[in-house]
């Protein structure tokens, strides 16, 4: 059913975690379900980028390891620019171990990402635990506990990634027990399948014009995705960030993934 229903629509449906409602209706208002990976090494390019492409986005995407530079400054800049231009900030950070270890990657170190990612994102391989355990932290780290909601890795881009059959189903299984906290899903193509499901779909490897980049990535088209996939969100790096006009660069792909998803619901 969600393929046919609007952003506008879902945000207020039952049983949608806080943080998926509110980006819904974000999406909605400043019509873009873009989310530019921003994988550069510095403050700088970071809060540079986010204000370049603020405009046109939904979420900033970052891998906070990366920065050769993260620090208060980093985040301070951050919070800032997403305030002013509405967007929420996903941290990619991929937790995979047992509770007890997540729940100090998650809040404490030189990255503190609890303190200002809206959204991080889990493998279940190490088991359900860690949904419970990252769930926990938030609410121990940030009163009120309203912005802070996880993604499960169900699927990924690259080739020969072992995410597959029963073990993205039972992504899924674990989702549907967790809806206050598990927003959705990074995954290659829309998941929600059961009536009453109603989990937001991200989605990496978009690029147009390339298909791969001989390091295992493989990329589809906006179209692709959006229109046929039927995911919400395409998330989109090198393809946006290596631009000479990267302002320009994600208004192309903004416009492109907006357009695939009024054709998916027949606007
Ligand atoms: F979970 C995933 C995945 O399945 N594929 C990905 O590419 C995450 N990613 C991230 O999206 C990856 O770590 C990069 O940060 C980004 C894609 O960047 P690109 O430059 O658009 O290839």
């Amino acid at each position: 059913a969600t393929i046919t229903q609007s952003y506008q629509e879902r945000a207020s449906l039952p049983k949608t975690s806080p943080v998926a409602s509110y980006l819904l209706r974000l999406i909605a208002a400043k019509q873009t379900n873009l989310c530019v990976s921003a994988d550069v090494s510095t403050t700088r390019e970071l809060l540079q980028l986010a204000e370049e492409v603020g405009d046109s986005i939904c979420m900033l995407k970052t891998h906070a390891d990366i920065i050769n530079d993260f620090g208060p400054r980093t985040i301070e800049g951050l919070k800032e620019i997403a305030a002013k231009k509405h967007f929420l900030v996903f941290e990619d950070r991929k937790f995979g171990d047992i509770g007890s270890t997540v729940q100090k990657q998650f809040t404490a170190g030189p990255l503190q990402i609890v303190r200002w990612a809206n959204i991080i994102n889990a493998h279940i391989f190490p088991g359900p635990a860690i949904i419970t355990a990252l769930s926990q932290a938030a609410h121990d780290a940030v009163k009120p506990p309203l912005l802070r909601s996880l993604l499960i890795l169900a699927e990924m881009s690259s080739a020969g990634n072992l995410m597959t059959g029963s073990y993205t189903e039972q992504c899924v299984v674990e989702a549907r027990k967790n809806p206050e906290f598990v927003m959705g899903f990074i995954a290659q193509r829309t998941l929600n399948e059961q009536p009453g499901d109603n989990f937001i779909t991200m989605t990496p490897g978009v690029q147009i014009g390339a298909t791969g980049d001989g390091l295992g990535q493989q990329y589809n088209t906006p179209e692709k995705v959006i229109g046929e996939a039927g995911t919400d969100i395409i998330i989109v790096g090198r393809g946006v960030y290596g631009a000479q006009d990267k302002r320009a660069k994600a208004e192309e792909y903004r416009v492109r993934a907006w357009k695939a998803y009024e054709g998916r619901i027949g606007a």
